[in-house]
């Protein structure tokens, strides 16, 4: 008798550990689930954190593609697998680019791909982010009624996905553009058309000076639930300033996502900063913020993750087709952040 009082004792402590300890019950979480759409569902955000459908933190991890116009014949079904099983990534970010012989000028075959690569990311079972990368178009109102076209379109053809996730404006830049008078204005006229097709959706939406200006969006936030505000970095060019910027957003309870960032200065190319990425990598793991890589592509460019010798095509030559041999400095560093 007293054995199976001990007995029962001891099994009600193991329960009340595995349910109250956190690691514990995170380890367990780990076990029992896997980390991506089937068992996490639409992800929505809690304070200035992304939850899953089981209503635990979940973080975001990927790498985002070059421009779509340039480098998108190496996002393969086969690649974006390989992507998913050596490097662990759970998101993959389609970048959009609308000006630079992007979508504003080709945009039948451009939107093709967008919805090639996203199918493909949603059989993986990973998320997918729509990114309307704006850049050398500075102002998101540029093409404004291109972008309210776009993503009433996708947001229509992917109303029932949870993979899908909405990105809505790059990088707002240039010293005339402003939080308050450009990007939010533009923000509140786009959501309510995604929203209206998929209401549990994801948004991300970009902060002016190249997503560097989080504290002006968390000093005027925009009035809808599940929103996320971006910020991007680059190693070699950011540091503390802008990690101060993100460290007053969150304390203004605006919830942040490093939807790009790379190891190399702001041009994207040049050598790879490790020791300035590792302090940036704290800071996230720290304030567990989701974070998407640049760039899935073989450009030659230091961000770039593979080299510009890798090709699709090798039967002929006899070399390898998968790129994990072809990665460069930064793609190694990336993928070793990825399978920790
Ligand atoms: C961002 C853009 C991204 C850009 C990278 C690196 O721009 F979101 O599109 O990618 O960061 O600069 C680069 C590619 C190049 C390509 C170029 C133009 O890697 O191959 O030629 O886009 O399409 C940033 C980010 C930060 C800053 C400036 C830019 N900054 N920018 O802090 O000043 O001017 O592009």
């Amino acid at each position: 008798m007293k054995k199976i009082i001990v007995g029962i004792i001891i099994f009600i402590i193991i329960i009340v550990l595995i349910c109250e300890f956190t690691p514990v019950s995170e380890v367990l979480d780990n076990i029992i689930y896997n980390n991506y759409v089937s068992d996490n569902g639409w992800l929505y955000v809690d304070g200035t954190s992304i939850k899953n459908k089981r209503n635990k933190n979940f973080t975001l991890k990927g790498v985002s593609s070059h421009g779509l116009q340039w480098y998108s014949d190496i996002i393969t079904y086969d690649n974006l697998k390989n992507l998913k099983e050596s490097w662990n990534i759970n998101v993959f970010r389609i970048a959009m680019y609308t000006s630079e012989n992007g979508y504003i000028s080709n945009k039948e075959e451009i939107k093709n791909k967008v919805i090639e690569i996203a199918n493909n990311v949603i059989d993986l079972d990973m998320y997918a982010i729509i990114d309307w990368h704006i850049l050398r178009d500075n102002d998101p109102n540029t093409y404004k009624e291109d972008s309210k076209e776009f993503f009433n379109e996708i947001s229509n053809l992917y109303a029932d996905k949870p993979n899908v996730i909405y990105e809505i404006c790059n990088e707002p830049n240039g010293n005339s553009i402003s939080w308050d008078k450009h990007v939010k204005p533009y923000a509140e006229e786009i959501i309510p058309i995604i929203r209206q097709n998929s209401p549990k959706s994801l948004i991300i939406v970009g902060t002016p000076t190249w997503c560097q200006e989080v504290n002006a969006a968390a000093d005027n936030r925009l009035d809808f639930d599940n929103i996320l505000y971006s910020c991007h970095f680059y190693a070699g060019t950011h540091g503390e300033d802008l990690r101060k910027n993100v460290e007053y957003a969150l304390s203004k309870g605006a919830p942040i996502i490093i939807s790009e960032w790379g190891t190399t200065d702001m041009t994207g190319n040049g050598s790879i900063y490790t020791d300035k990425a590792n302090e940036w990598i704290d800071f996230l793991n720290k304030n567990n913020l989701s974070w998407i890589n640049w760039s899935f592509s073989n450009k030659s460019e230091g961000s770039a993750i593979i080299l510009p010798t890798y090709t699709l095509i090798n039967e002929e030559t006899g070399l390898s087709n998968d790129f994990n041999d072809y990665l460069t400095d930064s793609g190694k560093y990336v993928k070793n952040l990825l399978k920790k």
